[in-house]
């Protein structure tokens, strides 16, 4: 257990799915000591990647934590997924992190869409970053290559402290430039100081020196030392390189081979010299929880507590467990703190430490430290913990929003509400999936960011909750309304037996703005229609609102007048009146060019740049507008309005326009009116939908 603030570091593992992030987060813990064996996301004993979902598919679907006690520190390494599917858990994560490591394959063109967001990520909390370039075992292996897509497609300033020893078989160790030895890996996992071999000794030369001028732009003394000597001597290389480092002012890079443990030592020793402490990363930015005001606090055990909820876990037979970063001061078991955003108090039971797929209790823990804690009643991830005494407020959650939906349904009938109550439960895990009742299909709507990410999701109703649901692609919430005004007489008489069944009003309907909804008015004078059924008319014209005449869907955006009638003393009634109205709404809306309305919606796609044409002319062969192209590095992202319709099955086709490398979000955004030739198809499915139903 960390003791010291100064001997903590909670080290990020990201970068692009498939990376080796895993594999390194395994050889980390190995070379450590923390497991007997290292683990691999091959044979599904990784440490790290532990659902049996992610053992199957073998990538990462969720943030995992582990203790590595490193040189008489403790790192935390928190291995982060990188595909785009469930790449906000990992972002969410990184708030817990007092470094990065970005892991990049050794070949320009591995920086995609996903690195870019995680970099952005660490920009925005301004963590320092390491790059750590893997496999230079495998055949290929381009170190250059790996570097020049650093400082191409990220703009980062890329610089090597270190250098690699042969490549792809015979690859072996790393140069140490910081020291100018060469470490050559052994078989007992260890590396073994060397003298740099003759042929790499021009390379090591060079590098070292852009490492030099490195440390000297950082101090205008050092510039001129380096300047004048041409040197700088290895107490002020260090110290100034270490500053470098903490201000995320360059990214140093080394390298080695995650799955062959080759590298991992010395990457453990720049860690923990090169990059911060929690209590070094500066004052922690919050806010005032009353005023809204901004304010800090110091990332220190003495100061009071607070910690911020980066996720939840969610196991069947423990319950919930909160996954939080205490940010300042120290927590101790059995502790009541404030929930700030809730404002309401918790009460921390068992304090647990998090390893792999296990957790341990301990009695406290201090700043910096990341732990759990089961069965809070109100706090959701992203919510501040506090003392009461010094409340403060931390930033909330990144969203993702999502992409795409299906509609489920339980394969057996009954179990509707053991799938809405599972999802609920997954959902408290996994703030990106989001499910819906569509009021008007009536179907159960699961939504996320990708196919994979719902696919996921299914699995794990399955194995959690005993449920098992069917996919299908969701049915488009098409609306009706009118396009023009028109009036109608609804009028009801019947005679049976004793009592009739009178009721009988004039009305018109008219077009409402879109968006504007619903509008009733009354415009009766002379009371033609009696005040007590004016109320009933109303309701019968809201029922039949659900039920458009077109293709069932939901009637929107139109104004009811009711404006004449009669009535008879006996026979009228309430019900008589409900009726009456229901059919005069109906008559006058067939009289008032009724349309379809359908979703559209607004997305964003990143896509590299030599793609762009193809996505965009998909676009447009898709009904879709394009409302403009940012340009990013390496990437364009295009923003456009599409019909909802036409990108129900839209992450395949992007993945196969792009080969993997495009990503893109989608958001309801507003209903427009269905061109005339989609008409005819839209009424015939929904028809067809009706026949299933009955
Ligand atoms: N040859 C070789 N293969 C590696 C190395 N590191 C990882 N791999 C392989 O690369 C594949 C992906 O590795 P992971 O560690 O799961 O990658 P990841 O970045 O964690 O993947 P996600 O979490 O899904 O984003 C696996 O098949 C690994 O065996 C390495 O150093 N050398
Ligand atoms: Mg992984």
């Amino acid at each position: 257990m960390a003791t010291e603030v100064d001997q903590i570091r909670n080290i990020g593992i990201v970068g692009q799915g498939g990376s080796g992030k895993t594999s390194l987060a395994d050889a980390i813990l190995y070379t450590a000591g923390a497991t007997t064996r290292q683990g691999s996301v091959d044979d599904g004993t990784s440490a790290f990647d532990f659902e049996p979902e992610e053992t199957r598919r073998k990538l990462s679907l969720t943030t995992a934590f582990h203790h590595a006690p490193w040189k008489k520190h403790e790192l935390t390494v928190v291995d982060t997924p990188g595909y785009i599917n469930f790449l906000t858990d990992g972002l969410n994560c990184m708030r817990a992190c007092t470094a990065a490591v970005l892991v990049l394959e050794p070949h320009a063109g591995g920086v995609k869409v996903e690195a870019e967001r995680v970099w952005g990520r660490a920009e925005q909390l301004a963590l320092p970053v390491v790059a750590f370039v893997t496999k230079l075992d495998r055949e290929n292996a381009d170190f250059d290559g790996a570097l020049k897509d650093l400082s191409d497609n990220l703009q980062a300033k890329a610089v090597p402290v270190q250098l690699p020893i042969g490549s792809a078989e015979t690859f072996r160790g790393v140069v140490d430039l910081l020291t100018m030895k060469a470490l050559i890996a052994q078989p007992n996992g260890q590396m073994k100081e060397e003298a740099i071999p003759a042929e790499l000794a021009d390379a090591a030369k060079a590098a070292r020196e852009r490492l030099m001028e490195t440390a000297a732009e950082t101090d205008d003394a050092l510039v001129e030392q380096y300047l004048e000597h041409g040197e700088l001597t290895t107490e002020q290389l260090l110290p100034a390189l270490r500053g470098a480092v903490r201000e995320a002012r360059f990214v140093p890079v080394l390298c080695g081979a995650g799955a062959k443990g080759i590298g991992i030592a010395p990457l453990l020793d720049f860690l923990i010299q090169f990059t911060p402490s929690p209590g070094e990363r500066g004052l922690a930015g919050g806010e005032d929880p009353k005023s809204g005001e901004p304010i800090e606090r110091e990332m220190q055990p003495a100061a009071p507590f607070s910690a911020v909820v980066i996720k939840n876990l969610v196991d069947q037979f423990s319950g919930k467990l909160s996954v939080f970063q205490v940010v300042s001061g120290t927590v101790h078991a059995d502790s009541t703190v404030l929930n700030v955003n809730k404002d309401a108090k918790e009460r921390l039971g068992h304090l647990l430490r998090l390893e792999g797929k296990k957790q341990t209790q301990v009695e406290k823990l201090i700043t910096g430290e990341i732990g759990a804690v089961a069965k809070l009643k109100d706090t959701e991830a992203g919510d501040t913990l506090a003392d009461e005494k010094a409340p403060i407020r931390y930033p909330g959650l990144v969203a993702m929003s999502a992409a795409i939906s299906f509609a489920i349904e339980p394969k057996a009938k009954g179990d509707e509400d053991k799938v809405v109550q599972g999802l609920h439960k997954l959902m408290e895990e996994d703030p990106t999936l989001k499910m819906q009742r569509d009021p008007q299909t009536k179907e159960i709507v699961l939504s996320g960011v990708g196919q994979l990410h719902i696919e996921v999701a299914v699995e794990k109703l399955k194995r959690k909750f005993g449920v098992e649901v069917e996919l299908k692609a969701p049915k488009v919430p098409y609306k009706e309304t009118i396009k023009g005004s028109a009036k109608a007489q609804g009028r009801l008489k019947k005679q049976t037996g004793g009592r009739g069944q009178f009721g009988d009003c004039w009305l018109e309907v008219s077009p409402l703005r879109r968006g504007a909804g619903f509008e009733f008015v009354d415009g009766i004078v002379g009371g033609v229609v009696p005040r007590q059924f004016i109320p009933a008319v109303e309701k019968g014209v809201r029922e039949a609102l659900h039920e458009g005449i077109l293709a069932h869907c939901e009637i929107v955006d139109v104004r009811v007048k009711l404006y004449d009638g009669s009535f008879h003393t006996v026979d009228s009634s309430e019900m008589a009146f409900k009726i009456a109205a229901s059919m005069g709404f109906k008559a006058a809306l067939q009289q008032a060019k009724p349309i379809l309305l359908e979703p559209v919606m607004a997305m964003e796609i990143a896509v590299p740049d030599e793609c762009m044409g193809d996505v965009i002319g998909d676009l447009n062969s898709r009904r879709g507008k394009v409302l403009g192209v940012d340009p990013k590095v390496g990437t364009q992202v295009i923003r456009a309005l599409v019909p909802m319709a036409e990108v129900l099955r839209y992450s395949p086709d992007l993945r196969s326009m792009t080969s993997g490398r495009g990503a893109f979000t989608a958001e309801f955004d507003h209903y427009e009116e269905l061109p005339a030739h989609l008409v005819a198809k839209a009424i015939k499915e929904a028809e067809e939908r009706r026949a299933q139903q009955h």
